[in-house]
């Protein structure tokens, strides 16, 4: 599958950017140009992407609530949620404002904005974004079959640690339930495998239709913007983790990093941590050796509440807005980013886009405009893919950390140089 997925995005990329040129040939006949532009880009494979990433969505309430309560009815027995949960959010909370204020560092010095004249497109609607006290008041669930219709993930993840507790409490009742539950989460778990075999096609759709739309100059116009989001990811994951992975636990990070390959290209094929969250938990349990009791809460928590390569494109992109508009930014103004960036991944759900519209909600907060995602929404897409690899190894990261902490780590499993990636 691996081969598969990257066979459909080169596949994509070739035949989307010489789709864009031929559009371009001042001769091409008009039966040709409507098929290739209405009948392809914008019409079969713009479709099989929309309903690929619509199928993520759709998966993402119900894995994300039932693995929750798995989890949450587990722990009970022999580990305190306090504790556990506290750990658990202080260091993905730790790990996003790290993200984030090594973004803003980097963008700062290498400029991405400067020289670009905001051609903000007359077109554009800002996606609606929440203000910093409605996403504390989001937290809790007032009607939960409300909160999982509108994806208010928080209130869902509240929700579920509540019903798994309550589990975790009622004698024979809660046994018989907690079955129930894991024959759930098996099903979850092979929904996800049967998305897995659509994941080529949906990565061919769409970044076909992208690059027959925008071709490779979209790259070129924000080339600086993109290569700043870029070394910023690789700094954070290749940096950052494997420095608190050596600090925390003394696991090594290469080991880490070759067991974690095939995770992270599911989370880029598909740009959804909640769909990825089966895949990560067989990895972070099976390849590495974290005890079940605490993957299967740190990991679905973290796909909801931790998004570090989010954070990371929100921080450079602040910059570069702010540079693109020539308006200058305060220490209190770059605080109040970190923090806005910070809570904003904290509420959202781990599927495709969700980082632009928590974008605008940062924004906003230090009064950027926010028709300045117009220019940088093009080449998301990509940027998306990327950081939400980053986001599934932030979860792995922080769930290793945890349950080393917690004695609850299989270092044999770890350490098995012949287990290599999950394979998929
Ligand atoms: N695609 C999101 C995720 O699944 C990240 C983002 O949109 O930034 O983590």
């Amino acid at each position: 599958l691996t081969q598969r997925i990257l066979l459909a995005m080169a596949a994509a990329i070739l035949l989307g950017s010489a789709t864009q040129q031929l559009l371009l040939w001042p001769d091409i006949p008009s039966w040709l140009a409507t098929t290739l532009s209405d009948g392809l880009a914008g019409g079969l494979f713009y479709v099989g992407g929309e309903v690929f990433v619509a199928s993520l969505k759709v998966l993402v309430v119900p894995l994300v609530f039932i693995s929750l309560v798995c989890g949450t009815c587990q722990l009970q027995g022999q580990t305190s949620l306090g504790r556990l949960s506290l750990k658990a959010i202080g260091l993905y909370l730790l790990t996003t404002a790290v993200a984030i204020s090594i973004a803003i560092l980097v963008a700062e010095l290498l400029q991405p904005g400067i020289g670009i004249e905001m051609k903000a497109a007359a077109d554009f609607t800002a996606p609606e974004s929440q203000s910093l006290s409605q996403v504390f008041i989001n937290i809790f669930p007032n009607n939960p079959v409300k909160a999982m219709a509108e994806g208010k993930m928080l209130q869902v993840i509240v929700f579920a640690i509540l019903i798994g507790l309550a589990i975790s409490r009622s004698g024979v009742h809660g046994e018989r339930l907690t079955r129930h539950f894991n024959d759930w989460n098996e099903i979850m778990m092979t929904l996800v495998t049967l998305l897995m075999k659509l994941a080529p096609y949906g990565v061919f759709c769409l970044l076909f239709s992208l690059f027959a739309k925008q071709g490779l100059g979209v790259i070129g116009d924000l080339a600086l913007y993109m290569v700043t989001v870029l070394l910023v990811l690789a700094i954070h994951a290749l940096g950052v983790y494997p420095l608190l992975l050596k600090v925390f636990s003394g696991l090594d990070p290469i080991m880490f990093l070759r067991k974690m390959r095939n995770t992270q290209l599911f989370a880029f094929s598909t740009a959804s941590s909640s769909a990825t969250i089966p895949i990560t938990l067989r990895t972070v349990e099976q390849r590495l050796g974290v005890s079940n009791r605490i993957a299967s809460f740190t990991v679905p928590l973290g796909a909801t509440i931790n998004m570090d390569g989010t954070a990371i494109m929100q921080g450079v992109a602040t910059v570069f807005i702010a540079q693109a508009f020539g308006l200058d930014l305060g220490l209190t103004d770059y605080l109040l980013v970190i923090a806005t960036a910070t809570l904003a991944s904290v509420g959202t759900a781990g599927v495709p886009g969700v980082g632009l519209v928590t974008l605008a909600m940062v924004l906003q907060q230090v009064g950027l405009p926010v028709e300045g995602i117009a220019l940088i929404i093009g080449v998301d897409r990509i940027l998306d893919m990327v950081r939400t690899a980053v986001n599934v190894t932030g979860d792995a990261t922080v769930s290793c950390i945890v349950a080393n902490s917690e004695n609850a780590m299989d270092k044999t499993i770890f350490n098995d140089r012949n287990a290599g990636p999950l394979d998929l």
